[in-house]
């Protein structure tokens, strides 16, 4: 286990496959989201599993049945595992986890985001949402690395079962090790993997900053 999620926010499919490439060996899982999926379409996802297990991060946020279709083309296309928010609740929730189960994949829900205005509206429902993802089976949850104390936080509610992965080391301000004294299973870094001139090197510095 490397604790290390490339977040792959490049727009197309040659920078993508290069970038994923250059830094296999570092990396867990790749998380994918609208950036790359838009300018490419989904069928990145089914080239990118040849590489690492994919994070589909569409922030699901809908109806118990749109979030249902969302989740069973993100698996059909070999996805892993797909981050939904929580504030939409415990029936939107549900379903992703319920299509999650049948595929044997997972869902990780978003507690509070990482960048500033993450504390507007997430900060008095975090907690919240981290015991429904308990409650409703889910495989983890999404707590921002740029707040070690709220991953500190958000890991008493959940216990030891449910994952963390956190976003916001490095292009953001957080630092990986803090982060992961702090609670978290793995650190998600895009920007400074992938806008550097040696995507490899940052990857291994990161991950030699963790121990792994
Ligand atoms: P970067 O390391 O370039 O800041 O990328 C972080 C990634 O994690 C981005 O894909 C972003 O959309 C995502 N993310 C985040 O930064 N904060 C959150 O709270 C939740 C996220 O999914």
């Amino acid at each position: 286990k490397n604790r290390l999620i490339l977040a792959l926010d490049v727009t197309d499919r040659e920078h993508a496959l290069r970038i994923a490439n250059e830094v296999s060996d570092y990396v867990d899982s790749i998380k994918v989201g609208y950036p790359l999926v838009l300018g490419e379409g989904l069928g990145i996802v089914k080239e990118l599993v040849e590489i690492a297990p994919v994070i589909a991060d569409f922030k699901v946020a809908d109806i118990p049945n749109t979030d249902r279709l969302i989740c069973e083309h993100v698996f059909n296309a070999g996805a892993a595992g797909i981050i939904t928010h929580g504030f939409t609740g415990r029936d939107s929730l549900d379903s992703c986890v319920k299509v999650a189960n049948d595929f044997g994949t997972d869902v990780y829900v978003v507690t509070e985001m990482s960048h500033p205005g993450g504390v507007e509206f997430f900060r008095p429902v975090a907690e919240d949402i981290a015991k429904m993802a308990v409650e409703a089976g889910a495989s983890g949850v999404v707590a921002p690395a740029t707040r070690p104390e709220r991953v500190k936080d958000i890991r008493k509610i959940i216990g030891e079962e449910l994952s963390i992965i956190s976003p916001g080391v490095g292009a953001q301000g957080g630092s990986a090790a803090d982060v992961i004294r702090a609670g978290a299973d793995w650190v998600i870094v895009g920007r400074s993997i992938y806008n550097s001139d040696s995507p490899a090197e940052v990857a291994k510095k990161i991950c030699d900053e963790m121990n792994c």
